[in-house]
């Protein structure tokens, strides 16, 4: 029987009181439970920031952070795109499993529905006020779409979250507008917005025609409906005093994070913090131009940094450091030109975003889901170096085990309590990690090993430039000699190879995998 998150609510409430646990006496209890901080960048590579080897430009907030705590090197993103991590992110469930949770369109549904039990809701039930700021792109609205012009849902509000404020896909993708709640922000009711995915919608230009309105030029795609001169994919018209203004997006989110924090201070707090950087269109506030000497990318990535010290300063100047537990990562890897001719390609240099690893963003390659991963409690999880192999699939278990929450059947299936790992206590590896790829190619790793199963999908990305790790053949890496996935031993290796391709047939076909 699953739970549904209604009766999952109403259960645990029933149980707290039969602990006579009612009002203050909880709240009491639960303000000893650290806050939690969780910044989700976007396509930041493992190699894009200095602690993690990135020596052409520095990210000094961001090594800051990685020096006061537990920087992972083999911690990965569920998926090599957004949509499936971030679904798996807040249902520690596979994405894989579900239809409709690959990269979402700008007028998708809601893709977590009210019935799911979420990590949001875990964490409310145990007292936590929880916020989501940022790029949402899990869907909003009910099937058929949302209603820009009226009452937004369901959407994180209706999945556990008591705030939010939203990008409501991604960028590059209409509508270009801010979603606080269940409403568009600043949106004037005689010009309503109107949103198409399917055909143009005439009164706009599109890039696609009028290529001599841009200030960024699309390099694949992205050649509909223009906005603030950049064009987007979709097509949008009205809602013109509500429509962001990319330059100023980082600051936008980020003062709405801060306040987040500031206003629930004195509450236990979850804050899930996803911001647009540096994902494209790459249009950073004008103080960061020129700054890295790699072009937007580059930029971007120091106004990510830029973001993160807010948090930090924020943080510590409400004396919320040593009851705050940070976690900073990435959504997938690093991709250079994702359609836009931003100088990304041009001034890359000698800057190498996936470090090590072969491949990025899309591919079943190392590169599309290892990213940075760094947690920080002050005086709590002490400082150094964990090469466990980790998964943000835990986090949902894990943290539920922080709060002390269990989990109801059907509740996050395939997210393990790794919360030892994640605190530094022990450098167990995870017993396994399937990788996610853009295609659907589902690779494992297991001690060292890692297979990618056969996949028909081309090599290579002609658009991205990445190589994608497909082949009709198992391949088999050993990552430990071999990390840049150069020498497919599969041959050489065919019980590994066996071995391998038979637990990931298994880890397909469970209905949950945390036993
Ligand atoms: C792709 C887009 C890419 C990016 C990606 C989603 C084209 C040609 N490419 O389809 O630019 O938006 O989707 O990225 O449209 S993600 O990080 O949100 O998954
Ligand atoms: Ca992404």
């Amino acid at each position: 029987m699953t739970v549904s998150r209604r009766d999952f609510i109403r259960l645990a409430a029933g149980s707290m009181a039969a602990l006579g646990l009612s009002g203050s006496l909880a709240c009491r209890k639960m303000r000893s439970q650290p806050n939690i901080v969780l910044i989700y960048a976007d396509d930041l590579g493992y190699g894009d920031v200095s602690c993690y080897g990135a020596n052409t430009f520095s990210t000094p907030n961001i090594d800051r952070l990685a020096g006061e705590g537990l920087r992972f090197t083999n911690a990965h993103a569920s998926s090599a795109t957004c949509t499936p991590s971030r679904y798996s992110l807040l249902t520690g469930e596979y994405a894989w499993r579900r239809r409709g949770t690959g990269i979402a369109r700008g007028d998708a549904a809601a893709i977590i529905t009210p019935d799911r039990i979420t990590l949001p809701d875990v964490l409310q039930q145990a007292g936590y006020t929880t916020g989501v700021v940022g790029k949402w792109h899990l869907g909003l609205g009910p099937q058929g779409g949302a209603d820009w012009n009226g009452a937004i849902k369901p959407g994180p509000l209706e999945i556990g979250f008591d705030y939010c404020f939203l990008i409501p896909a991604t960028g590059d993708r209409v509508p270009c507008v801010y979603v606080e709640n269940h409403r568009v922000v600043g949106l004037d009711p005689s010009d309503p917005i109107k949103v198409s995915f399917r055909e143009p919608i005439l009164e706009e230009p599109t890039g696609k025609e009028h290529p001599e309105l841009l200030k960024v030029h699309p390099s694949h795609g992205h050649n509909q409906t223009i906005i603030n001169g950049i064009s987007r994919i979709g097509y949008m018209s009205g809602g013109k005093s509500a429509r962001w203004v990319d330059e100023d997006m980082a600051d936008v989110i980020t003062e709405k994070a801060v306040e987040f924090i500031r206003e629930h201070r004195d509450d236990p707090f979850f804050l899930y913090f996803s911001t647009h950087d540096i994902h494209v269109p790459r249009v950073p506030h004008s103080r960061f131009i020129g700054k890295s000497g790699h072009g937007a990318r580059g930029d971007a990535i120091l106004q990510f940094d830029w973001c993160v010290g807010q948090i930090i300063e924020t943080l510590n100047a409400h004396n919320l450091s040593e009851n705050t537990l940070v976690i900073l990562t990435s959504d997938n890897g690093p991709v250079v030109d994702d359609g836009y001719h931003d100088q990304a390609v041009e001034l890359l240099g000698h800057h190498k975003p996936a470090g090590p690893l072969r491949g990025g963003k899309y591919s079943a390659f190392d590169a599309g889901t290892r990213v940075p991963f760094i947690i920080r409690w002050s005086g709590r999880v002490e400082p150094g170096i964990s090469d466990a192999l980790a998964s943000q699939l835990d986090l949902f278990a894990s943290l539920a085990s922080l709060t002390g929450q269990s989990l109801t059947e059907g509740a996050a299936p395939d997210s393990f309590d790794q919360l030892p790992v994640l605190l530094g206590k022990s450098d167990q590896d995870r017993a396994y990690v399937v990788e996610h790829a853009a295609s659907g190619a589902l690779s494992l790793i297991k001690d060292n090993w890692k297979l990618i199963e056969p996949h028909d999908g081309p090599k290579i990305n002609s658009n991205t430039n990445i190589e994608l790790g497909h082949d009709p053949e198992p391949q088999l890496y050993h990552l430990e000699t071999d990390l840049g996935e150069r020498h497919n031993v599969a041959q050489e290796f065919p019980d590994k190879t066996e071995e391998l391709m038979a637990l990931l047939e298994t880890i397909k076909t469970a209905a949950q995998t945390r036993t």
